[in-house]
């Protein structure tokens, strides 16, 4: 019995390159090996739960443009909700989905309530993980929707919400590790401020440490084995989101100790509100050794909002995914679309072809990356591009060896006078552009 939301949609299959069904795959083969491994373990897609089942179309100017039969906050809307959101996932074929607690439960009056209506649908999810095989790619708090939280949550000056939110973050990780998730995901929604004129930035930041050290200390107390993982973005809601970039959220972890234990998710839309690439973002997290997974949902270039919009430009997924490859590819971390329909996309059809387009465009961004990587497209023109770094003289200078007056008297002996090399950029986009 199915809840005939979808009405008689089947199945989507991989038809290939040349089918012109909306309802099939074109590039997204889930068995098809990719470098050694199969398609779908290289990218283990999730379905955010929060933009397919609960956004309802709002934005600044208006309000729900979606009417779906489960928008009413009680227990049984969640369940329908619920049913919905499975039934789309074994259609799909997505392997994984990821959510918040209050975008599966219903809000209750008390933290207790809370709790109550979240483990209720936590045993829902879990007979439904069973019956499916889709599992949790991560679990997560919303630490920013209600009004308790519009001043921050860890970085409240109240604590009365800082223990709120340790106590909702708790409750969340006991909901992820019973579901088998694979990681826990901090995104610090409305840790940031608006204006320093009522602002201890010293204290929050102090505050968001000993939050994060509290997360750890937990993961470790009820033996989670999944990946602790920070969202960083520069902005939105806050004008300054204390999780900036990756880099900024580096420092953070180093000085709480933490930079062994959380990683980063990132999110392609996140970046570019940094006024970053999205592969700037993985290839530092890749220098830092803390990536963790991604959110593959871009922004409007030219809107400059968080805009969350289905990936669709194979150039940009074919470097993503070939600075996730060069990381080694993903461990716990996996592909989530954290991606909405326009308010406009009001068919239940459109969810299944937003989510289509998306797997397409990163299967094809996956191949061409693969076969850079096999190739050696860009890993041999770097490599000879540092060469001279392989050098015992040159690798001395980078184990601190021959101090600066040292250095001065070599390069005034042996007369070293830099010939400049070219950077053949314009080389190198040229062959990326061979493989998209
Ligand atoms: C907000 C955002 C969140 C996180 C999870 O911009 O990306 O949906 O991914 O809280
Ligand atoms: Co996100």
């Amino acid at each position: 019995m199915t809840t005939g939301f979808f009405g008689d949609i089947q199945k989507i299959k991989y038809e290939g390159p040349d089918s012109t069904n909306p309802l099939a795959f074109r590039h997204y083969n889930p068995d098809e090996i990719v470098g050694g491994k199969r398609m779908e373990d290289h990218l283990r897609f999730a379905v955010a739960y929060w933009h397919t089942f609960t956004w309802p179309g709002g934005d600044p100017f208006g309000g729900q443009t979606f009417e779906r039969p489960w928008f009413e906050d009680t227990m049984q809307a969640a369940k329908l909700k619920a049913d919905v959101a499975f039934e789309f996932f074994s259609l799909l074929g997505s392997p994984f989905y990821c959510f918040h607690d209050a975008d599966v439960r219903p809000e209750g009056k008390t933290f207790a309530e809370n709790t109550k209506n979240l483990n209720e649908i936590v045993d829902y999810f879990g007979q439904k993980q069973a019956d499916t095989g889709v599992k949790l790619l991560w679990g997560t708090a919303n630490l920013f929707s209600n009004r308790r939280f519009m001043s921050g949550a860890a970085t409240n000056p109240d604590p009365d919400v800082f223990a709120y939110s340790a106590a909702t973050v708790k409750t969340c990780m006991d909901a992820t590790k019973k579901l088998g998730g694979a990681n826990y995901v901090l995104w610090g929604g409305r840790e940031g401020y608006e204006t320093l004129l009522n602002t201890d930035v010293k204290r929050e930041l102090d505050q968001l440490g000993r939050f994060l050290n509290l997360v750890v200390e937990y993961k470790y107390k009820i033996g989670f084995e999944g990946t602790i993982l920070i969202e960083p973005k520069p902005q939105e809601p806050t004008k300054h989101q204390y999780d900036y970039d990756v880099a900024t959220v580096y420092a953070f972890l180093q000085k709480h100790g933490l930079d062994k234990e959380v990683k980063v998710n990132i999110e392609q839309g996140h970046a570019i509100l940094a006024g970053h690439s999205f592969e700037h973002e993985l290839a530092m997290a890749n220098a830092f050794g803390i990536f963790g997974s991604i959110d593959m949902n871009r922004n409007d270039y030219q809107s400059g909002w968080d805009t969350d919009q289905f990936p669709n430009n194979v150039p940009e997924m074919a470097l993503a995914y070939y600075h996730v490859l060069d990381g080694g590819g993903f461990k716990n971390g996996g592909t989530n679309f954290d991606s909405k329909l326009r308010r406009q996309s009001l068919d239940p059809a459109d969810l299944l072809i937003g989510h289509i387009g998306g797997m397409d465009c990163c299967a094809r961004g996956l191949k061409a990356a693969a076969k850079m990587v096999e190739d050696k497209a860009l890993s041999q023109p770097l490599a000879d591009r540092y060469a001279k770094w392989d050098s015992a003289d040159a690798q001395k200078l980078l184990r601190g060896e021959v101090k600066l007056d040292e250095i001065a008297a070599m390069v005034e002996r042996d007369n070293i006078n830099p010939e400049p090399k070219s950077g053949r950029q314009e080389y190198l986009e040229n062959v990326v552009n061979r493989y998209v």
